[in-house]
């Protein structure tokens, strides 16, 4: 049966209606959230109407499962606390289309927590080995709400953990996220490695104090130790760094957040990428003498939540060339090669099976927000590739 692009493109839409945000096509449907659920067991019935068998694990990712051995193909459907429709979506409905479709036996997976509402691609670490439940179990996310907790929410649901050996191997469509493929007006991205990211939260603790009466000179200001460490970061980092190193402080909670109160605690995230390991081990460094010199200088007690990461990895050559096979005849003289700057559930799932990764382009580069979006002959064309990417490996599927 050949692939329904008209059937694709609704079902995308009907997923974007779980946690729709209103602006734009943007989504709020963060791992566990209401509207996660409900999504996931909209997916569920999807899945059997497709033929395949839902299952639920116990940290909430979701596999339709094609019976004996298959090749499992997916991303996940939890969002960014401001999401755009694709980011991820389009892997776990795109593989819901081949599935539908293929004669090979193809199994569906939407993985949970890929954003990190409490680590870094949680549900396929867990699943993967890369992260003991145990572990996975006391992370909090911004709220001081537990993975634990959150995960529990779910556990009517779960039927344990599927065994990875009755799959041959992984591939994920994705947006690209990133500006390259729009840019140079083409329309699809066989990647070759996924970078590795280092993840932890850092506290500054300094005094609480009445903003009109403490002198400059005898405050604690958790702040000032905050924007001080970030401009002697940046300037640190530039021997260090090469122009596709990126690092990023996204979350910051000033306590109590008040404009008469002198900051007493600033707690913010610190996340940073390069494709090098040895790079990232030399920025951790960097940020943990440049944390500790702020604290002494200003006052401050200091301390780290626990350091998540994943290395860096690259695609498998034979799922690779499949996609290259299928991106030469849908999109010839429009698709390349490229690295992968975003954190995939690819990486994980690398530790237990050949990966590979297909992109569409982003309009305007831009994702991670409402606006995130790509033209329907895109999201078709990474559909027509996957499609004969799974044809030409016929029977490797197995
Ligand atoms: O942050 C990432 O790269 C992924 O989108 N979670
Ligand atoms: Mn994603
Ligand atoms: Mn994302």
């Amino acid at each position: 049966m050949a692939v329904d692009h008209t059937r694709f493109l609704e079902d995308l839409h009907k997923l974007r209606e779980f946690g729709a945000s209103g602006v734009g096509k943007g989504v709020f449907r963060p791992a566990y959230s209401k509207a996660d659920i409900a999504a996931r067991q909209w997916l569920a019935d999807r899945m059997a109407d497709a033929g395949l068998t839902p299952h639920f694990d116990p940290v909430g990712n979701l596999f339709g499962l094609a019976p004996g051995r298959s090749l499992l193909m997916g991303s996940h459907s939890d969002s960014q606390p401001e999401g755009g429709w694709l980011d991820g979506a389009l892997g776990v409905i795109a593989a819901l289309e081949i599935a539908r479709s293929s004669d090979q036996p193809i199994s569906v997976v939407s993985f949970q927590d890929e954003e990190g509402r409490f680590g870094v691609t949680t549900g396929s670490a867990v699943w993967s080995g890369g992260l003991p439940l145990d572990k996975a179990d006391v992370l909090t996310d911004g709220s001081g709400v537990s993975f634990g907790e959150a995960r529990s929410s779910m556990a009517d649901l779960s039927q344990g953990f599927v065994d990875p050996a009755r799959f041959s191997g992984f591939v994920e469509m994705h947006i690209e996220q990133g500006p390259s493929l729009d840019a140079a007006n083409e329309q699809i991205g066989v990647v070759t490695d996924i970078v590795g990211i280092r993840d932890m939260s850092v506290t500054f603790e300094g005094q609480q104090n009445h903003a009109g009466t403490t002198p400059m000179h005898l405050r604690r200001d958790a702040f000032q130790a905050l924007s001080l460490f970030n401009t002697r970061l940046n300037e640190r980092f530039r021997n260090v760094v090469t122009p596709q190193t990126v690092w990023t402080i996204g979350r910051v909670d000033l306590h109590p957040n008040a404009s008469s109160i002198v900051p007493g605690r600033a707690r913010f995230s610190m996340q940073w990428r390069d494709g090098d390991p040895d790079r990232l081990s030399r920025m951790e460094e960097i940020i943990r003498t440049t944390a500790q010199e702020i604290a002494s200088e200003q006052g401050m007690v200091l301390t780290y939540g626990p350091l998540l990461g994943l290395e860096p990895v690259t695609m498998d050559q034979s799922l690779r060339a499949a996609l290259e096979h299928g991106a030469e005849q849908v999109a010839p003289g429009r698709w390349r090669r490229m690295p992968s700057g975003a954190l995939h559930d690819a990486t994980n799932v690398s530790r237990l099976m050949p990966v590979a990764m297909l992109f569409v382009p982003s309009i305007n580069g831009v994702s991670h927000d409402f606006a995130e979006d790509t033209t329907e002959s895109d999201l078709v064309a990474g559909l027509r590739v996957l499609d004969l990417a799974v044809q030409s490996l016929d029977g490797q599927a197995r």
